[in-house]
């Protein structure tokens, strides 16, 4: 058994959006890896650059030229290593050289042939016999803001998450029926609605905030009765997409609404009390980590989680720690990189009590290495929609590791704080 690297290989291949993104395949003497990168849309503006100076292509002639020759011959059992030899060829904070999207592809590409070299499936490989608990999954169910093209909510996502489900299959099946239902509430209200969805399989519905909460809050209970376990909902404001820093507002512009920050502070807490809301993402601008403190400071049992205001960057978590900005962080490969620096970000949160929330990308593939990232690394929820292929292709990858761990599998141990 060997895991010594062989070849890399790297083509173009698309994401669910029909975007250009980047494939790699990482070959050892006895196994193989492959990896495609995701894409955001409503990016931080901390995240590593996605590709260099010519995009996919210019990407790819980096591998070919210079970065798989580099590896070739090494050990891909050692992560670390591979991932500190993309940081030197890059020699770049932001990965603006080869592109963090090549990092990642080539990052997750060695983790699985190193594993797949043993033997082992990846979340096995990665967290070792003690990787038995499943995440819960966090599904959008309507689509707002960025993800959208107007006539949708301001907020960007209002997503579901069954966080009394004993089993994974359960939790999966809630969220597919509360999409469902949703979609059958919005067609009652709005008998112009043509079933349109976003890129994250989420309904594009032609009404406001408030409308979309209260249809999500109606079914979620009545899904949970028919299930008989807690059906909780959160909102992704990505406030960063609606702040306007010259005029210092929130703009809400199906509303007609402009908040300032205490205003918007105010909202989002009467939100969170009238709705019970158990997820906040992104409340505020990416860098106003004073008021993701004090939102988290006034809530309680409502996790509030930071995305764009800490881009899985561990000194942005870092800062936030110290100021008690958020309760969780969304954690997203492509955002920093690479496998390496997206762990010691994991690691900084779980040490400081933060939930860690593994996520897909707007514009995704089929890949499935979040869904054993979560498992591996203990990620109590994860990001990655109810239905449409590429979050299909996570949920269900999930699935099989959850029917392979049998009766060892366990729901993580969430709490909602
Ligand atoms: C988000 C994500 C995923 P994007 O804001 O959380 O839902 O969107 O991938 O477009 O950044
Ligand atoms: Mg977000």
């Amino acid at each position: 058994m060997s895991s010594i690297i062989e070849d890399i290989i790297a083509r173009k291949i698309f994401n669910n959006r029909g975007e250009e993104t980047i494939e790699v395949d990482v070959i050892t003497a006895s196994g193989f890896g492959r990896a495609s990168a995701p894409a955001g849309k409503s990016r931080g503006k901390a995240e590593v650059r996605p590709y260099p100076v010519g995009g996919v292509d210019s990407a790819l002639k980096k591998i070919d030229d210079i970065i798989a020759p580099e590896l070739a011959g090494l050990n891909s059992d050692f992560q670390e290593e591979i991932d500190n030899i993309l940081h030197e060829i890059d020699g770049t904070k932001d990965f603006k050289i080869i592109g963090g999207n090549t990092a990642f592809a080539i990052s997750l590409a060695n983790a699985e042939a190193a594993a797949n070299s043993h033997g082992r499936l990846l979340f096995q490989f990665l967290g070792g016999s003690t990787a038995n608990t499943l995440p819960f999954p966090l599904g959008n169910t309507i689509s707002g803001g960025q993800h959208t093209r107007g006539k949708a909510p301001d907020i960007q996502e209002f997503l579901a998450l069954p966080h009394g489900a004993e089993t994974f299959l359960e939790a999966a099946m809630a969220n597919a029926q509360i999409h469902k239902k949703i979609g059958e509430a919005i067609k009652k209200k709005d008998k112009l609605f043509s079933g349109g969805i976003s890129s994250e399989g989420a309904w594009i519905a032609n009404m406001g905030n408030i409308e979309a909460f209260d249809i999500i809050a109606k079914v979620c209970e009545e899904v949970g009765n028919e299930y008989n376990f807690e059906c909780g909902f959160g909102i992704d404001v990505a406030a960063a997409s609606m702040w306007k820093e010259e005029q210092q507002k929130y703009i809400y512009s199906r509303e007609g609404k402009k908040l300032d920050t205490g205003e918007q502070l105010e909202y989002l807490s009467d939100l969170i009390e009238t709705y019970r809301l158990v997820y906040v993402e992104d409340p505020f601008d990416e860098n106003d980590f004073e008021s993701f403190a004090e939102l988290t400071k006034k809530t309680k049992n409502c996790l509030i989680c930071g995305d764009d205001l800490f881009t899985t960057n561990n000194e942005r978590l870092s800062q936030g720690i110290k100021l008690k900005a958020a309760n969780s962080i969304i954690i997203k490969v492509n955002q920093i990189g690479t496998l390496t620096d997206a762990v010691e970000t994991i690691e900084t949160a779980q040490k400081h009590g933060y939930t860690t929330i593994v996520s897909h990308r707007s514009g995704d593939t089929c890949a499935w290495h979040i869904a054993h990232l979560a498992v591996s690394f203990k990620c109590p929820i994860i990001k990655t929609g109810t239905i449409e292929g590429a979050r299909i292709a996570k949920l269900n990858e999930l699935l099989r590791i959850e029917h392979f761990l049998g009766n060892r599998a366990k729901m993580a141990n969430l709490k909602i704080k």
